[in-house]
């Protein structure tokens, strides 16, 4: 398609604005790929990296509440918040009224060059809303693997050690360190390295499949640590509370603080990485709360900006301020408008009743899927906390993870407009991270057609 005939569609179609007024329905005007979205995957596929891809084939126009509108007019149930980031809502009106006050008044100065207000402001809202009481301190960065890369700068700099570990099953970024800390090979890793060194991996608590209790989990994975790594050279250790990529998994109670614990004795630094499981998600601020922790560094991103790119470190003061003035930073760290719309969506965790939004939201999931587990014994596991719930899939026979049937299910969903996003290191887990803007009623109908495609499938 030529360039004119591109600016023709688009000027035939405005986009409607997107937000919480947008019709809260699930539409359906053409098959999926409508058209007009064809179009624009046909220009994607000639002008993109072949190794950027895409969940769900539409051209997205506007979004807001629990719904995605592509340009075809079609309007898609949002079941996904773009992979946990529109946790308040997709152009949350405070957002987008203090991005456009932001972006008129100065976009850029560099806070390494010019400090300026809302970076500030932001970093004092991360430590007075992350867990614990003690002095913090908060740094900002622009993505999740970009928080992650420097909190194990911070912990190597404090502890003067090198080691880290990171868990089966983990995710934590796709730059090169991040892909090291990553437990999986396909699609994240596989002829990218080599890996960052000093990087070790210890066994995750898995109780759909390990059946280990917290503590025996915790003493297999600290037993590991003492004989493969050793804490003498041991910097810090990485884990999701709740694992994200890696499935959803929910470690068993007790595992986190036996880690935390062991960290504490031996002088080791714990991160808990938080960029997918922060901000309400999981029906608390963060989800070190729901195990009882206190993590010494905690990464967040996604959830934090309402959908601006910004991601940031927060911990304790001591670990914090072991590096020298000018070993932390980049150009946009903390950029002004994404700091702006960071202590929108921050108020609005905070005062709107999100994280009750997310404990609602989780009882209607929880429910809905166990109904649908009665049912059918290949829905294996139902687990999660507040608004991010997962359904592992398996072979009802053996157990065995069932990729193809996950796949199958997600791709009748996004087909009958709900967007669903898979999960797992066996690719046989479908998760559920909707908008805290969804109303029930939608959520429901999303469930209905998720239920429906398992039927079919
Ligand atoms: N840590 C726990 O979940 C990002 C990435 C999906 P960035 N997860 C979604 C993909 O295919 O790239 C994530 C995460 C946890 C770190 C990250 C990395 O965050 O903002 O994507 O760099």
């Amino acid at each position: 398609m030529s360039t004119t005939e591109s600016a023709t569609l688009h000027a035939t179609a405005p986009a409607p604005l997107g937000g919480p007024t947008l019709p809260q329905e699930r539409r359906m005007l053409t098959s999926i790929p409508g058209p007009r979205s064809q179009q624009l995957l046909a220009r994607k596929a000639e002008a993109v990296a072949a190794g950027v891809g895409h969940t769900v084939p539409i051209q997205a126009v506007a979004a807001g509440g629990g719904v995605v509108v592509d340009a075809d007019g079609n309007s898609l149930i949002d079941l996904g918040a773009g992979i946990a980031v529109t946790t308040v809502g997709n152009a949350h009106p405070e957002v987008v009224a203090a991005v456009q006050a932001q972006v008129a008044q100065f976009t850029h100065t560099c806070f390494m060059i010019s400090p300026y207000e809302s970076y500030v402001a932001v970093a004092e809202a991360l430590n007075r809303i992350t867990p614990g009481d003690h002095a913090k301190k908060s740094a900002l960065f622009n993505s999740g693997a970009e928080a992650v890369e420097n909190a194990v700068k911070i912990a190597r700099k404090y502890t003067r050690k090198q080691a880290v570990v990171a868990f089966d099953h983990g995710y934590h970024g796709r730059t090169n360190l991040t892909m090291a800390l990553t437990a999986k090979s396909m699609p994240y890793k596989s002829g990218f390295g080599p890996f960052a060194s000093e990087v070790y991996r210890a066994p995750m608590s898995y109780p759909f499949r390990d059946g280990l209790s917290g503590p025996d989990a915790a003493r297999k994975a600290i037993s590991i640590m003492e004989k493969q790594v050793g804490a003498d050279n041991l910097a810090a250790i990485i884990i999701e509370p709740i694992q994200g990529e890696g499935g959803f998994i929910v470690p068993a109670d007790g595992f986190l603080p036996a880690l935390v614990d062991w960290c504490r004795a031996n002088d080791v630094v714990f991160i808990a990485d938080e960029v997918q499981t922060g901000f309400a998600r999981t029906g608390a601020m963060f989800a070190s709360e729901r195990f009882g922790i206190v993590p010494d560094l905690i990464t967040t991103a996604k959830g934090i900006a309402g959908g601006l790119p910004l991601a940031a470190v927060t911990g304790r003061s001591e670990i914090m301020d072991a590096s020298h003035a000018g070993g932390l930073g980049g150009t946009y760290g903390g950029n002004p408008i994404a700091c702006a719309a960071a202590i929108a969506a921050i108020d609005a965790f905070e005062n709107d009743g999100l994280i009750e939004r997310a404990n609602e939201l989780g009882a209607v999931l929880i429910e809905r899927l166990a109904e649908i587990q009665a049912a059918d014994p290949r829905l294996g596991d139902i687990r999660g906390r507040g608004a991010m719930v997962a359904a592992e899939f398996v072979d009802p026979a053996t157990g065995e993870p069932d990729a193809g049937l996950t796949a199958a299910v997600a791709t009748a969903c996004i087909a009958q407009g709900v967007i669903v996003l898979t999960c797992g290191t066996y690719g046989n887990v479908i998760r559920f991270l909707p908008p805290l803007s969804i109303s029930d009623d939608l959520l429901r109908e999303g469930l209905d057609v998720v239920a429906a495609a398992l039927s079919a499938a």
